[in-house]
C-alpha cells in the first residue's frame, strides 16, 4: 500500500504541472474532486476510482498507438503495452474465471460492438467464406460479397426491452443494435416485474435468434444465466450476457453458479468502471471458440486501443482480485437492500419489491410524479439518481415514470445500512413533498415540479451531514 502522503503529493504535483499550461483545466479537475466529495451520489452505473487506477491512466502510454493484439501489432514499439494489456487480461481471466479476455474495447457499447460482430464473422461471414471456398472477405466475388453483407444484415438478436431494464444496446431501435439486427424483445412479467423464463423460452422458439442477450442495466433482480443459456442452447442461439452493471458483484462472488455469467454465456461483456470500480472502459470474456473473432475488435469495430486506460485496468483488476474486493461485493448488495427496505417501510413503491443486486427502481408514480421531476427535486436536495424507465412505462422514455439507485459508490466511500436507512428518509421525505407543476395554460406538466426550497435545504444539509462522516479519498489532500 502507498504512504497517504503519496497520493496527496502525486495528484497536487499533477495539479501543479497542469495548471501552468491551463489553468481552468486544473480548476475544474479540483473542482469535481470537490463536487464529487460533496454529493450523495446514488447513481448507480458510478463509482469511485481507486487513486492507483486514476494514476495509472495519467501517463506516456496515452501516447502510443498499439492495433492489433500483444504480440501482434500493426504498430512496432508496442513491447510495453504488450505488457500492461496482457497483464489486464490475465487479470479479468483469473478473476471471471474465463478462457479468454479482451481488454480493448473503450466502452460498454464498444465492447457490445465487438461481441455482436465476433458472432456474425463467427456464425455468419466464416461458413460463407467457406461456402465461395474464400480465405477472406477480399477474396469473395461482388456478387458473393453482396450476399454476405445482405446476410449479415438480416439477423435476428433477442434482448431485455429498455422499459423492463434492458440496455439501449440490445435491440433498442433508435440504437445501432435496433438497426443493425432484425429484432425482438423479452419484458418482464406484469405481476412481478420479473423475468418470465418460459415467455423468453416461447419468444425465442418462435422468433429463432442468432443472439440470445442476457443482462441489464435496470432489473434489480438476480438473472438465471443457466436457464437462458438452455433456452439459447434450444434454438441454436449463440448465448451473450452483459454483465457490465454486476461485473463487481461476480468479481466478488456474489452472484454465483447458475447468477454468474461467465460458465454460462459464449461471451460476456462488460465494462470496468461501475460496481467492478476500474476506469471507464469496456472489456469482452469469451469462450476459446468465439477468441479468434473477438481479438479482432480494434480494427474492425474499435479505433486504436487506449494504452493507458488498459493499464488502469490492469491495476483496478488486480485489486479487484484481492480478498477485500469480495467484502465490498457483500456490501453493495447489503446497502441496496437495506436502502431498498428503507423505502418500502415508508410507502415508496419499488419495482418488483425490493432488489437482490446493487440497485433500485422507485416507482415515482405512486406519488405523482414523473422520473424528470423526481429527478430534478432530488437535486435540488443535494442527491443525486437519475431517472429511469418503468416496465410498461405510461411516461417514455424520455420523462419516464421511475427512479433508478444504486449503492456501489456510497459502499466504496463506507457507508452502511445504517445510512442507507437515512437516506431512505431523505428520499421519501423529498418525494412526498414535491408536487407536480403545471404548465402556463393550466395542463399538468411532466417536467415542472413544486418543492419547498425551504424542504430541499434541509435535506441538503442533512446529505452532507451524513457525509462528512465518511470522506472520499481521505489519502488526498489538494490542499
Ligand atoms: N449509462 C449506463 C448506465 O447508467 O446504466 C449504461 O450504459
Amino acid at each position: 500500500m502507498s504512504s497517504p502522503n503519496a497520493e496527496s503529493t502525486a495528484f497536487r504535483s499533477a495539479l501543479e504541472v497542469i495548471r501552468a499550461v491551463e489553468p481552468r483545466v486544473a480548476g475544474a479537475i479540483a473542482a469535481e474532486l470537490a463536487d464529487q466529495r460533496e454529493s450523495l451520489k446514488l447513481i448507480a452505473s458510478e463509482n469511485y476510482a481507486s487513486p492507483a487506477t486514476l494514476l495509472a491512466m495519467g501517463n506516456w502510454f496515452s501516447d502510443k498507438y498499439a492495433e492489433g493484439t500483444v504480440g501482434r501489432r500493426f504498430y512496432a514499439g508496442c513491447q510495453n503495452v504488450d505488457t500492461v494489456e496482457a497483464l489486464a487480461a490475465e487479470h479479468a481471466r483469473e478473476l471471471f474465471g474465463a478462457a479468454h479476455a479482451y481488454v480493448q474495447p473503450h466502452s460498454g457499447i464498444d465492447a457490445n460492438l465487438v461481441a455482436f460482430w465476433a458472432v456474425l464473422a463467427d456464425r455468419v461471414e466464416a461458413p460463407a467464406l467457406k461456402r465461395a471456398q474464400a480465405r477472406q472477405v477480399n477474396d469473395l466475388t461482388e456478387a458473393d460479397w453482396f450476399a454476405l453483407r445482405r446476410e449479415l444484415g438480416n439477423q435476428r438478436m433477442l434482448g431485455m426491452s429498455l422499459d423492463a431494464g434492458g440496455h439501449l444496446t440490445h435491440g433498442f431501435r433508435p440504437n445501432i443494435s435496433g438497426k443493425m439486427f432484425d429484432q425482438r424483445s423479452y419484458g418482464t412479467d406484469p405481476a412481478t416485474g420479473l423475468i418470465d423464463y418460459d415467455k423468453v423460452a416461447e419468444i425465442a422458439r418462435e422468433f429463432k435468434p442468432l443472439i440470445l442477450v442476457g443482462g441489464y442495466s435496470a432489473y434489480p433482480r438476480k438473472v438465471n444465466f443457466r436457464i437462458l443459456r438452455e433456452i439459447a442452447d434450444s434454438v441454436g442461439a449463440t448465448f451473450m450476457v452483459d454483465m457490465a452493471h454486476f461485473a463487481g458483484l461476480v468479481a466478488g462472488k456474489v452472484f454465483t453458479g447458475d447468477f454468474d455469467p461467465v460458465p454460462h454465456a459464449h461471451i460476456v461483456t462488460t465494462t470496468t468502471h461501475k460496481s467492478l470500480r476500474g476506469p471507464r472502459g469496456g472489456m469482452v470474456l469469451c469462450q476459446p471458440e468465439l477468441a479468434e473473432q473477438v481479438d479482432r475488435g480494434c480494427p474492425m469495430v474499435l479505433g486504436g486501443p487506449l494504452p493507458h486506460v488498459m493499464a488502469a485496468k490492469a491495476v483496478a483488476l488486480a485489486e479487484a482480485r484481492r480478498p477485500d474486493f469480495a467484502d465490498y461485493a457483500q456490501r453493495i448488495v447489503a446497502n441496496a437492500q437495506a436502502l431498498a427496505e428503507g423505502l418500502l417501510q415508508r410507502g415508496a413503491r419499488l419495482v418488483t419489491g425490493g432488489t437482490d443486486n446493487h440497485l433500485a427502481i422507485i416507482d415515482v408514480t405512486s406519488y405523482g410524479l414523473t422520473g424528470r421531476q423526481a429527478e430534478q427535486a432530488l437535486l435540488d436536495s443535494g442527491i443525486v439518481t437519475n431517472r429511469n424507465s418503468v416496465p410498461q412505462d405510461p411516461n417514455g422514455a424520455w420523462y419516464t415514470s421511475g427512479i433508478r439507485i444504486g449503492t456501489p459508490a456510497l459502499t466504496t466511500r463506507g457507508l452502511g445500512t445504517a445510512e442507507m436507512d437515512t437516506i431512505a428518509e431523505l428520499i421519501h421525505t423529498v418525494l412526498s413533498q414535491t408536487t407536480a407543476g403545471a404548465n402556463a395554460d393550466g395542463t399538468g406538466s411532466k417536467a415542472k415540479y413544486v418543492l419547498d426550497p425551504a424542504v430541499a435545504d434541509k435535506v441538503s444539509r442533512q446529505a452532507s451531514e451524513l457525509l462528512t462522516g465518511f470522506p472520499l479519498y481521505p489519502t488526498v489532500d489538494l490542499t
